[in-house]
């Protein structure tokens, strides 16, 4: 498919490649090294009507979730705050409506993930990110790389599709460096991934009180854990936030915009109605398998991916090393 991009890569350069003014290599490799893959017009196949609609809707605040979402595999809508009076059945359907063209695009702009993809939330981002205030670990005002904390991914990308809807405001993100650099700095104040892997009785007490109360699992593997507690590190980390190198990118109305985001530090400052479609990606379609995150974590503590991506309930007495 031949539909125009440009790289901004992340990196200390922030070089841009534009593939209208030059040749360059498949997408999929500028994103598997830290890219942000732009598209001044978002190729999402987004209808007016749908945007104007959305533009409409004025109190979605609910003080429970963070953002709307809607997910593909139970066609089911949540964050609303139902005295807002939402139209849901047309906010669904819009949402619903993004996610497959999104997947669409997808499947023929990055073919080589056509049969390795997932599809994860979508979500609806109505209020101003500036100035907003949410729990720290909430926060995405700072630099983070994405884990999230009730879906497990087992070593599966995080990529995450975003359209800036707003009539005419830009929505501002600072990145820093990537996922390798930043574990590699900060390993040794980690908690040691040795400590992940141990079904401690701890968690067996926990599991098993969770299973009497009815309550949902989230199962998480130790490279999970690792990257939720990375994530966690990486907000709470003051000098970080203050010191770290940072680039600014500024998402104009219209455009989209897809970036690994298990990979690309990354916060967002400010900007209002935005859409966005996750989608995990196995470690084994990648163009460049080494950058994954799993892989790294692989190289940093010697443990295999297998062990790495195993489900916590499922670990073995013995971890291989
Ligand atoms: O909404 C955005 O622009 C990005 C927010 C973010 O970092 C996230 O949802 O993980
Ligand atoms: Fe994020």
């Amino acid at each position: 498919m031949t539909i125009p991009f440009q790289a901004f890569m992340t990196d200390a350069e922030s070089t841009r490649y534009n593939s209208a003014s030059e040749a360059l290599a498949h997408p999929a490799t500028y994103l598997e090294q830290g890219g942000i893959l732009y598209f001044e017009h978002s190729p999402f196949g987004f209808s007016d009507e749908d945007r104007d609609f959305l533009l409409n809707q004025k109190q979605l605040e609910s003080p429970r979730h963070k953002n709307i979402a809607y997910k593909p595999h139970l066609d089911k809508l949540t964050g609303i705050d139902q005295r807002a009076g939402v139209d849901t059945l047309r906010l669904k359907a819009v949402l619903k409506s993004y996610s497959e063209k999104t997947t669409q695009f997808l499947d023929e702009f990055l073919s080589p993930y056509r049969n390795h993809r997932s599809l994860d939330y979508t979500s609806f981002r109505p209020l101003e990110e500036e100035g907003r205030v949410l729990r720290l670990r909430a926060r995405n005002d700072l630099l983070h790389v994405d884990s999230f904390p009730t879906r497990p991914t087992y070593g599966k990308r995080i990529l995450r599709v975003f359209t800036n809807i707003h009539p005419t405001k830009v929505r501002v993100w600072k990145t820093s460096d990537n996922f390798e650099v930043l574990a590699h700095r900060f390993k040794g104040q980690m908690r040691p991934l040795s400590g992940q892997l141990e079904r401690s009785d701890k968690t067996s007490l926990r599991q098993r009180l969770s299973h009497a109360l009815g309550l949902k699992q989230s199962n998480q593997s130790p490279y999970d854990r690792w990257m939720m507690d990375f994530h966690n590190f990486l907000k709470e980390n003051a000098d970080f936030q203050a010191q770290a190198r940072k680039a600014t990118w500024e998402f104009p109305p219209h455009s989209g915009w897809m970036v690994y985001t298990d990979m690309v530090s990354h916060s967002v400052l400010s900007g209002q109605y935005a859409l966005e479609q996750t989608f995990l990606i196995d470690p084994e379609a990648q163009l460049l398998p080494e950058k994954a995150p799993i892989e790294i974590l692989k190289d940093l503590y010697g443990y295999p991916t297998s062990t790495l991506r195993t489900a916590e309930h499922q670990l073995p007495e013995q971890i291989p090393v």
